[in-house]
């Protein structure tokens, strides 16, 4: 009997899944995405919320899996901009857009606006789904604001843009290792993976 639980993490985005991966390794779970399940279709997200959206990805996959399934729903909140893109962070400049396409239009929306009034947060919402009534719900959250250039190279989507008050640095001029420590994703997994080593020893 194998020791490790299997768990599919439910998401097509190599830049995440990095992340993730790196935040859960060396707990006993043996991980795969959606890159190993080709056949499961795309996920609409469609829900007002990142828990609606997290929910429907989890929950979704788990059926079509059988396996312990984890969904995170991102979204960067921007306070002058009522909280867009939240929930469409992904389709900010349209379906299908690119990331650099969704930091230029951010920054022309805001190109305008003072620094002092460039406050926003990331929020990533992490759902654990271990099968139909056993879900769990984890978030972590960054405050910042959002610059008005692009600085750095690391990090995807909005880390460039995206400068952390405390630290004086976007998220892209942080190492892979220091945005994954400090990470409105990391603060979620943290939760995660302490949750996941507490349970896990009663299913092996
Ligand atoms: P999956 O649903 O397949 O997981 P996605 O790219 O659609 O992938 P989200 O809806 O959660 O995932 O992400 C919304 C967008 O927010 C994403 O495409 C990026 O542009 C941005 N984003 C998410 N996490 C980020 C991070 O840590 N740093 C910068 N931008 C991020």
């Amino acid at each position: 009997m194998s020791l490790m639980v299997k768990v599919v993490i439910a998401t097509r985005n190599k830049d995440k899944l990095r992340e993730i991966q790196a935040v859960l390794s060396g707990i006993p779970i043996e991980l795969s995405s959606l890159f190993d399940y080709s056949s499961i279709p795309p996920i609409k997200e469609d829900g007002n919320t990142l828990l609606e959206n997290a929910l429907k990805k989890a929950k979704d996959v788990q059926k079509a899996t059988g396996q312990w399934c984890i969904a995170d729903d991102t979204g960067l909140f921007v306070d002058i901009l009522n909280g867009a893109p939240g929930v469409c962070s992904a389709r900010y400049a349209g379906e299908n857009s690119t990331y650099e396409q969704n930091r230029r239009k951010l920054l022309l929306t805001l190109s305008d606006v003072p620094i002092k009034e460039r406050t926003a947060r990331f929020v990533c919402c992490v759902v654990l789904v271990i099968n139909s009534n056993k879900i769990e719900v984890f978030e972590g959250s960054v405050e910042g604001y959002i610059n008005h250039r692009e600085i750095g190279t690391g990090g995807f989507g909005y880390d460039s843009i995206f400068m952390i008050p405390e630290i004086r640095k976007t998220f892209a001029q942080l190492l892979f290792d220091e945005k994954n420590r400090i990470s409105h994703r990391a603060i979620a997994l943290n939760k995660l993976r302490s949750r996941l080593e507490q349970i896990i020893p009663q299913y092996v």
